[in-house]
């Protein structure tokens, strides 16, 4: 090891005894050590006895979206960040992973919950996470392109780290979608893995943004894009210049064309090159890595391991499905390679703490969304299937086909279930809700109390809409914190024009106790205030009435906190609304609401049946206390 080495990794122990008060105050670790083989299925005792129920395919669409025009990349900077960044642990790039960092100290006592009520065993079971494009999100220095300096003096929007104020989101994480050196604007074609795009900012710009971020009790999860590279990566390169580079196995070569087309429809998977053809399920332009092959492996636990030892809090991993290919155009996703990688990948992270988050995009059916949550790969996985079953629900004003996705999910824990409405590859739920902001609620009210850890993209707590300009980057256009022109993005011009924002922007909401930004701030307090509804258990609560198959009502329980929630998706008020409890209920108390909700108590003859009067469009939190002896 030489000095310059041994200088970094002192500073690398350093930092993480800077570290070692936050991740003490952070873990149930006695706790988790015990659980963690068991998968947490011990939340959910009654939902293993469901089977799941096949639904209907979504996979549909690419995960980095639609070709963007290539463009040079602008010239890199040689910080020293970057001098460092490149040369410390690519230099080890052979070394067992194991030995590059020391195992974090896990204290056998439970610790007493930190401030923003973490409580649970592992941090992201009580978070909510707060989606966002970096390029998008606050330009510092007027070149149009939002950066890290500008997401930092944005930070107290999202959590200002203190729990007596209410005019921030009080989210507790933040994922970043991707910011290493990559060649589109997207960031999902990377160039080199330890490096953040230039533009963006340095090492040293990133280290402070998780410095500012962990003070506020924010956690920070990066994207990571394993799948596949630039084909201006390095490594391609090399490997693309001989069938005998250094680099050539790290990715996927044929002698002749397999012919196979994209699991999806449309374009070849292969694509030729020299004589060959090599392996690109997404694009051309951006590589398979070759999973098979061990170095390619070890190299991503490299990677992970450097970036965890910036402090990073976990990973989002883009088409997760798509790591190993078989050997015919039908085996080209879910192989039994690709669960084999992430397993063996999970027990190289977990190693240095069990509390690094891996969350996994795995677009597909439930049936192959399930495998990946079996509690030895992936943490968390996008709930693709609930996400689209809540728009259809509320646009049919139906609850039927929500219930239909719920039960065919049960046999995935709902610790498991990462909760959204809509993410960067989709059109703006907004959009899709056709600027309906009765409707834009309610999907807020079901997106935050239902099971699964809320992963918020970044503007649909103000309902921004889809962008108009039809060039493949509507849905991540630059956020709106004004309603003049440059939204208060950018003092210049912005990199992509932001959508239409005389409504959807932060000044005009922050103020009115009516607006979504206020009901979105008063729901996220209501979940962090609130065990059952961040990992309570789960199960629906029958009705009766006039209109309610318009209504979703459930339980959520964690221990004698019981909490009944009713959304109604429907036009109608709905009036004595029977809410049909198994369990004696002596009342019931509003701990938030939507529109008037009138509660009456249940009559002498039978003391299980409560009733409810709601708006259109109403909704109410409900807790639920005991009858009195
Ligand atoms: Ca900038
Ligand atoms: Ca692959």
């Amino acid at each position: 090891m030489s000095s310059k080495q041994r200088q970094l990794r002192s500073e690398q122990q350093e930092q993480l005894s800077r570290q070692r008060m936050s991740w003490w105050m952070i873990g149930l670790y006695g706790v988790l050590l015990l659980w963690g083989s068991q998968g947490c299925l011990d939340y959910f005792p009654p939902d293993k006895e469901h089977t799941a129920q096949q639904e209907p395919t979504l996979d549909h669409s690419s995960s980095t979206g639609p070709e963007p025009t290539r463009q040079e990349p602008p010239p890199e900077r040689l910080t020293q960040d970057r001098i460092e960044a490149a040369d410390e642990p690519q230099a080890e790039a052979d070394a067992s992973p194991e030995a590059r960092e020391p195992v974090r100290e896990e204290p056998a006592t439970e610790p007493a919950p930190d401030r923003l009520g973490h409580v649970s065993t592992y941090w992201w079971q009580d978070a909510v996470i707060y989606q966002l494009m970096l390029r998008s999100f606050q330009d510092s220095d007027g070149d149009g392109i939002g950066d890290i300096k500008g997401l930092i003096s944005r930070l107290d929007y999202l959590n200002d780290g203190d729990p007596n104020t209410t005019d921030d989101l009080g989210v507790n994480a933040i994922w970043l979608l991707p910011i290493f050196k990559a060649h589109s604007e997207h960031g999902y074609d990377t160039i080199d893995y330890q490096a953040i795009q230039p533009e963006y900012g340095t090492l040293q710009d990133f280290k402070n943004l998780v410095k500012e971020a962990h003070r506020r009790g924010i956690r920070v999860v990066l994207d990571m894009v394993f799948n596949h590279t630039s084909d201006l990566h390095p490594w391609f390169k090399d490997a693309s210049a001989s069938p005998t580079s250094s680099k050539r196995d790290w990715y996927v070569w044929r002698d002749t064309n397999p012919n196979w087309q994209q699991p999806w429809g449309g374009g070849t998977s292969w694509h030729p090159l020299n004589g060959f053809f090599y392996y690109g399920v997404f694009w051309k332009g951006m590589p398979d890595l070759n999973f098979r092959h061990p170095p390619v492996r070890q190299q991503m636990t490299v990677i992970s391991h450097f970036w965890l030892s910036q402090g990073v809090d976990g990973f989002r991993f883009d088409a997760a499905r798509y790591m190993v290919e078989g050997k015919t155009s039908n085996e080209q996703g879910d192989q039994p390679e690709t669960h084999a990688y992430w397993r063996e990948y999970r027990t190289n992270i977990k190693k240095v703490s069990k509390q690094v988050m891996l969350v996994g995009e795995v677009w597909t059916d439930i049936g192959n969304i399930i495998p990946y949550c079996k509690g030895d790969e992936f943490d968390l996985v996008f709930h693709f299937p609930i996400a689209e079953a809540i728009y259809q629900s509320i646009t049919k004003r139906q609850s039927y086909g929500l219930w239909r996705a719920l039960e065919a999910s049960y046999a995935m824990p709902f610790t498991c279930w990462s909760a959204f409405l809509s993410n960067h590859d989709q059109v703006r739920i907004m959009t899709r809700l056709n600027k309906n902001m009765a409707d834009m609620r309610t999907a807020a009210w079901l997106f935050l109390t239902l099971p699964g850890t809320p992963f918020l993209y970044y503007g649909e707590e103000i309902g921004t809409l889809q962008g108009t300009e039809n060039k493949g980057y509507d849905t991540r256009a630059p956020m709106a914190w004004t309603a003049a022109p440059q939204g208060g993005f950018t003092q210049g011009k912005p990199w992509h024009p932001l959508p239409q924002h005389d409504k959807a922007n932060v000044a005009g909401q922050t103020q009115d106790p009516n607006s979504l930004l206020s009901l979105y701030r008063k729901l996220i307090r209501v979940r962090n205030n609130h065990r059952a509804l961040r990992t309570g258990t789960f199960a629906p609560l029958i009705l009766d009435g006039q209109g309610v198959s318009a209504v979703v009502a459930f339980i959520r329980t964690h221990e004698k906190q019981r909490l009944a929630v009713v959304v109604n998706m429907g036009q109608q008020p709905i009036q004595k609304m029977t809410l049909k409890f198994s369990i004696d209920v002596g009342s019931m108390r509003t701990v938030a609401s939507e529109g008037k909700v009138t509660l009456y108590p249940p009559t002498p003859n039978n003391p299980k049946f409560h009733y409810v009067d709601l708006e259109a469009g109403g909704a109410a939190v409900l807790e639920l206390l005991p009858a009195s002896p």
